[in-house]
């Protein structure tokens, strides 16, 4: 069975190796000869770089790292605020050691405390004692995310329990003027996160947020930005702050339905095959039990393990994982999260370094569109190259033979991002004494999609597309196995 979803919806005007897809066309078209009939909408070029980072660190911090509070009253004397050996270098370098291509900073959450010098407040840094009353931390820290090559990015929460003018109209401009001196001092900013939290102010009322402004604000200071809400419009949240997406993961959603703070959140985890927008889902998590460091949960560092299982239950469901990794009250990360962030990188690695399948394994497809989409591309390391099939093919296979039999236990595939997401049911089977035998079954691929499977021992292993929204294509077919890590997992199971 396979079934298409043309009517109604729109594709994102972007040129894909091989194929050309009409600008905002109302449904995507076949090209004649090396066209691929695609079901948009697909993404934009920014969200296809997005996916492709997988892995960004979140950096809570702010007074709630000097008080162990979560939600700051906004009443902290700022005189708390000393990070006396802040180094934001310290920071970036561990995340990078984790694999992490990006870092997104609370620069003002819900205590309203500014973590630059806002003229517009007077709870800031400015009003503290670190570095005398000159610091600048989205200074230090973009400077620093930008000499180890890591993107940088804001959060931003418009609830703020400081603020005199929250609650009035007022603070709206107040909002616009603060967001316009975060997207305009520091440099590129690749994504940008609006808390929808909307508590009460110090004066007891509640904000109206002027959302579309906000947004406003970002497309004109920040075009290549994508923006994070609940429902997007770049990214959208997955539902939950356990770092999990469902298994099912579809990156489309009908965007217009939500509001940022007002979830229906009903499909916000695992999106919609026929949503009118391409958002892909992020999920976030702490690497502690809060958002914010606190001496008491030193020792609650989630392990290696741990943070490899959210990989792949967030990277491999075709989502980003935003790790959050608070500073303490010296201004570092904790020797307790560096060796955990370490740890982790050492387990992804290991497991996911590279293919069990050899370099002199091959590839052969049931179908095959023609030259440039050959079978074999799954294999090259290369996720923009891929296979295609025919058109008119009925559920296409495809086959990879390892030459000699290899044990694993997990089957990783991509779809060729830029094609937007076509899979929609596929199921896997592996040659074992002669006899095909299915070893899984599955949904939605995506960007990257980690299957589980029991250990198994085979020579060819081989994916059939059983349901496709256009023509699907694979980048990636590759084996590996868990066990490949039980050494170093082993050596710190202590964490
Ligand atoms: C929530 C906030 O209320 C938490 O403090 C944290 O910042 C989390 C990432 O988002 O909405």
């Amino acid at each position: 069975m396979r079934f298409r979803i043309c009517a109604g919806l729109v594709a994102a005007g972007l040129a894909v190796a091989g194929l050309a897809v009409a600008g905002l066309a109302p449904e995507l078209r076949a090209q004649p000869s090396v066209g691929l009939q695609l079901v948009g909408p697909l993404p934009s070029a920014a969200q296809v770089a997005w996916q492709r980072l997988e892995l960004t660190a979140f950096v809570h911090f702010g007074p709630n790292a000097f008080t162990g509070e979560e939600w700051g009253s906004g009443k902290e004397r700022p005189g708390i605020f000393n990070p006396a050996a802040l180094d934001a270098r310290q920071w970036v370098r561990a995340f990078k050691a984790a694999g992490m291509k990006g870092v997104i900073v609370t620069a003002k959450h819900h205590d309203g405390f500014c973590l630059w010098p806002s003229r517009d407040s007077t709870h800031t840094v400015a009003q503290s004692p670190w570095r005398g009353g000159t610091g600048d931390l989205l200074r230090e820290l973009s400077e620093a995310a930008r000499a180890e090559g890591l993107q940088f990015g804001v959060y931003l929460s418009p609830w703020d329990r400081n603020h005199p003018q929250y609650g009035t109209r007022g603070y709206n401009d107040v909002f616009v003027r603060m967001l316009e001196d975060v997207l305009s001092n520091y440099g590129e900013i690749f994504e940008v996160w609006f808390d929808g939290a909307n508590g009460e102010g110090p004066n007891g009322k509640r904000q109206v947020y002027d959302w579309p402004r906000f947004q406003e604000v970002v497309r004109r200071l920040q075009p290549n930005a994508l923006i994070f809400s609940d429902g997007g419009p770049g990214v959208r949240w997955i539902g939950n702050e356990r770092g999990e997406a469902p298994i099912t993961n579809w990156a489309m959603l009908d965007r217009d339905r939500y509001l940022p703070g007002t979830p229906l959140s009903m499909d916000l985890p695992e999106g919609s095959a026929i949503g009118t927008h391409y958002v892909p889902g992020e999920c976030d998590v702490s690497i502690r039990p809060g958002w914010f460091w606190r001496a008491s949960e030193n020792a609650r560092v989630k392990s290696p393990r741990a943070l490899l299982r959210l990989y792949e239950a967030s990277v491999g469901r075709n989502c980003g994982l935003l790790l959050n990794v608070p500073p303490d009250d010296r201004g570092l990360i904790h020797d307790a999260d560096v060796a955990a962030l370490a740890g982790m990188r050492a387990l992804v690695d290991r497991i996911y370094g590279r293919s069990l399948l050899p370099a002199a394994a091959t590839a052969s497809a049931s179908s095959v569109r023609g030259g440039g989409f050959e079978a074999a591309r799954v294999l090259d390391r290369d996720e923009d190259s891929y296979w295609a099939p025919v058109e008119s093919a009925v559920r296409p296979s495809l086959t990879v033979d390892a030459g000699a039999p290899v044990t694993f236990d997990r089957v990783l595939l991509q779809e060729y991002l830029p094609a937007g997401q076509q899979v929609a049911l596929f199921a896997i089977e592996a040659e074992t004494a002669g006899r095909w035998q299915r070893i899984a079954a599955g949904t939605t691929v995506g960007h990257k999609r980690i299957v589980a499977v029991s250990p198994t021992t085979a020579q060819r292993v081989r994916v059939t597309i059983h349901s496709a929204r256009g023509v699907p294509t694979l980048a990636t077919m590759a084996l590996h196995s868990s066990a490949a890590a039980d050494d170093i997992a082993a050596a710190s199971a202590g964490h």
